[in-house]
């Protein structure tokens, strides 16, 4: 086909971002073709409802078709550096992803949200309270619905935005009201060459932002703190937020005896007024209240009513038993070493007996950060997954156990508690590693950890 004559679109991956990237396509009318490596990728029967697709390839990439191209949308779930699309890039041709195109085409305003940890839970609350004050205001990204569904007309005046590193990779557009980097910890380190470069990605979310919220207590998420990095003019304006420290503009400190959530002088909300708990939420809580506050919100009664009654997302330390002085937490979520750092960090001092079960694919993570908690605050670790064997090698082989699926660990722990119900145990899912080894997500491990904690009961 002649480039010259007719803009030629591919989409390459045909998971969700892939298929809404082609619904958007047909629905803007421009005609496009579809690759993805897998033989049977999930949106193929929708796709054969999308008629301005006028091929597909699945299982074989057709380099020649991708070097012909004027743009190719690639999904988050594939490197945009492999070699096909190098060679295509190459050639001239553009190569971004869905939230690229998002960025390019709305005329919303966007408040952007990333970090290793917590982005569905500020993104959710953001939103919610955006809700709250009365605007137009929609969610997707990372979480939920994939951006180009929101397009080509504007579904909304807001975006709460959700941005993965893989997103943030394939995007140099985006230009937010607000942008705010939570937190940085190891995590995709068989996607990216090390620590630096995961970081990077993530601080690209401050290109070209007007406002950006930093986390104080973790510089790495502030962009100034390598000189060597290159500074981006347009960045600034930029404002902290904190759990330690009184000079950043939103934080914590005693107030009446009473640990207070403050935007400069003004008290927001007292913890004890919150429903979500562990200190890592309240550094959620204060780095969502900035992010609307600093696009203009002023903090308005239905707020704060919403911010006390946010009871946060299932399957991030989300309580699904109690009983016979045993609490039962499914935190499938944790994904990573810094997810189940914050959970155990968190447990109560009267908790006396812990049981974690832990495990799944690492992701190539180096995982002893979390050796000192694992010997110092978990009595049992009971192990299921492929990369069950490195958490073994931190802890004394008595107190691991092997399970050979989650009915078997969850059986396992019960029997131990059962020996306990003198003193108050925790029985905590938080397996610090991705789940696609034995689950199709998260949420599948999540639903098999409560479904086989209701057949013990
Ligand atoms: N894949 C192939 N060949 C292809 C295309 C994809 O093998 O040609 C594989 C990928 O390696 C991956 C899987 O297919 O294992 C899914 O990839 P995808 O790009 O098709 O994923 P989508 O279904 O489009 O979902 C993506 C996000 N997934 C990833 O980034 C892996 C979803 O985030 C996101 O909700 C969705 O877009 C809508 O925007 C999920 C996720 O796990 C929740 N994100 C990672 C995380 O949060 O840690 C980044
Ligand atoms: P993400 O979207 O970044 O994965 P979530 O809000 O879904 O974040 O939470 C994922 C996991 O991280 C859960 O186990 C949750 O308890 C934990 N978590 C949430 N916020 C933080 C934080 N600020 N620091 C560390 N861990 C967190």
């Amino acid at each position: 086909m002649d480039k010259s004559q007719q803009k030629l679109v591919g989409v390459f991956g045909l998971g969700m971002s892939g298929l809404a990237a082609a619904r958007y396509l047909q629905r803007t009318d421009q005609q496009f073709f579809v690759v993805d490596t897998r033989a049977k990728p999930p949106g193929e029967k929708e796709l054969a409802s999308l008629n301005n697709c006028f091929s597909h390839y699945f299982g074989d990439i057709p380099q020649e078709l991708l070097n012909s191209a004027n743009m190719i949308i690639v999904s988050p779930g594939i490197d945009s550096n492999i070699a096909p699309l190098n060679q295509a890039r190459k050639n001239g041709v553009d190569i971004v992803g869905d939230v690229e195109i998002f960025a390019r085409q709305t005329k919303g305003k966007i408040v952007a949200i990333t970090g290793s940890n917590g982005k569905s839970t500020v993104t959710d609350l953001t939103y919610q309270l955006l809700k709250a004050a009365g605007a137009n205001v929609a969610i997707g990204g990372n979480f939920g619905v994939p951006v180009l569904d929101f397009l080509p007309l504007d579904q909304a005046d807001i975006y709460v935005l959700e941005l993965s590193s893989f997103q943030l990779d394939t995007t140099r557009s985006l230009k937010a009201e607000v942008a705010t980097v939570l937190n940085i910890s190891e995590d995709h380190m068989d996607r990216y060459t090390d620590l630096t470069a995961y970081q990077n990605s993530k601080l690209t979310i401050y290109q070209g932002a007007k406002k950006c919220v930093v986390n104080l207590d973790d510089k790495q998420t502030d962009y100034r703190g390598d000189r060597n990095r290159k500074q981006d003019n347009e960045i600034s304006n930029v404002v902290e937020f904190s759990l330690t420290n009184h000079d950043a503009k939103y934080h914590t400190e005693m107030v009446d005896k009473r640990i207070a959530l403050l935007n400069e002088e003004q008290v927001i909300v007292y913890a004890d007024q919150l429903k979500i708990s562990g200190a890592h939420n309240l550094s959620n809580a204060l780095a969502a209240i900035a992010l609307v506050k600093e696009l203009g919100f002023s903090f308005c009664d239905s707020m704060n009513k919403c911010l006390r009654n946010y009871s946060g997302l299932a399957h991030r330390f989300e309580l699904v038993e109690s009983a016979n002085n045993c609490v039962w937490i499914n935190d499938s979520k944790a994904t990573n070493v810094g997810a189940t750092l914050a959970a155990l960090n968190g447990i109560q001092p009267t908790v006396k007996f812990v049981i974690l079960i832990a495990g799944g694919d690492a992701k190539g993570s180096d995982l002893t950060p979390l050796k000192h908690v694992l010997n110092t605050k978990v009595n049992k670790l009971i192990l299921i997954g492929k990369d069950a064997k490195l958490f073994a090698e931190m802890v004394p082989e008595d107190r691991v156990y092997f399970a050979k699926d989650m009915p078997d660990a969850v059986q396992y722990a019960s029997k131990l508690v059962t020996q306990q119900v003198d003193s108050e145990s925790l029985v905590l899912l938080s397996p610090a590693c991705a789940s696609l080894d034995m689950y199709s997500s998260y949420v599948a491990r999540g639903e098999a950890f409560i479904d086989a904690v209701r057949a013990c009961a």
